[in-house]
């Protein structure tokens, strides 16, 4: 953000509106294929964002016709054919830190909006995204294997994690295409509506939302995808952590008083057993 620019602006746009940003990808005569331009604007998108108080839900969505075509073929994979292996795996790393890292572990609320064409690479911020709504004409592949190549960039993982076991190996393997409703179906994404009322359900969701206690909200979506990898003891002392955590989060006054005992009062001297309260 040097010069007090917004790092968005050329390959993704972003509205605000409301405490929603509306964030597209925007190279919609590609489909909004995901070329490495495209991945170093989302990725200073993203993390300019999670700062941003403008921002209280996040969406994703894409730009004309299009969510995402997936990678682009010709800049991401072909164009990279020859770079030496250095600059392979830093253009690989600006895509999995937005479309992944960041995203998933993201500080608010995030829910995609698949407009339209969802393809390979797509498929990972899709996932990565809390929350997800269709249209129901939208049509979604996982095409790599027409491609020649396997679904990398943690599109099977994506994929595995959300469409069951069968669907997953089935559309991965056959390359077939399948429309939001289907998606829905198969728990790809949340809900599947008509494309004249994507964007009202989208803000109708987000405004619940905006109605939360956002430290509480975060502390559930983070849970959730922690708890999942976790046993039932692990998990069950990590939530009575996290419950804290959000309590001395969310209320700022625990803090204060707990700072003010020991600064202040000078009733509370941590490890000094005998220091007792004074009134
Ligand atoms: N990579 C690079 N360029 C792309 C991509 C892509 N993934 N998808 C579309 N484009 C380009 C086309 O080459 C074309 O460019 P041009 O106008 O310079 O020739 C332009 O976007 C428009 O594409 P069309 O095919 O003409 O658009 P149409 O609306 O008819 O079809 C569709 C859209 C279905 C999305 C089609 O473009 C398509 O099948 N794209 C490939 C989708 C795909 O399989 N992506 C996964 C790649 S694998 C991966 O992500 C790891
Ligand atoms: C793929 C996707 C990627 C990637 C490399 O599915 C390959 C193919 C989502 O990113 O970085």
């Amino acid at each position: 953000m040097s010069e007090g620019k917004e790092p968005w602006g050329n390959l993704v746009l972003v509205e605000f509106d409301e405490g929603i940003a509306w964030v597209t990808m925007s190279r919609p005569e590609k489909r909004n294929a995901m070329s490495p331009a495209l991945n170093e604007e989302m990725l200073r998108t993203v993390i300019a964002l999670a700062t941003d108080d403008r921002c209280k839900v996040l969406v994703l969505t894409g730009a004309g016709e299009s969510f995402s075509a997936g990678m682009d073929l010709k800049e991401y994979f072909r164009e990279t054919d020859d770079a030496p292996d250095t600059v392979v795996l830093a253009v690989r790393r600006t895509a999995e830190e937005w479309q992944w890292r960041r995203l998933r572990d993201y500080p608010k609320p995030t829910i995609a909006m698949v407009n339209g064409w969802c393809f390979g690479g797509a498929f990972t911020p899709l996932v990565a995204c809390d929350l997800a709504i269709a249209a129901e004409e939208a049509v979604f592949g996982l095409s790599e294997i027409n491609w020649g190549i396997l679904p990398a960039g943690n599109v099977t993982k994506a994929a595995i994690e959300t469409m069951g076991y069968r669907n997953a190996l089935y559309y991965a393997m056959t390359g077939e295409t399948f429309d939001g409703r289907k998606a829905a179906e198969m728990g790809l994404v949340n809900e599947a509506v008509p494309r004249a009322r994507l964007r009202e359900r989208t803000r109708e969701l987000a405004k619940v939302l905006l109605e939360k206690n956002q430290t509480v909200l975060r502390g559930t979506k983070l849970a959730m995808k922690r708890v999942r990898y976790m046993d039932w003891e692990v998990a069950a002392d990590y939530l009575y952590a996290k419950l804290g955590e959000a309590l001395h989060f969310g209320a700022g006054e625990n803090r204060a008083n707990a700072m003010k005992a020991f600064l202040d009062d000078k009733t509370f001297k941590p490890g000094i057993e005998h220091f007792k309260e004074t009134k």
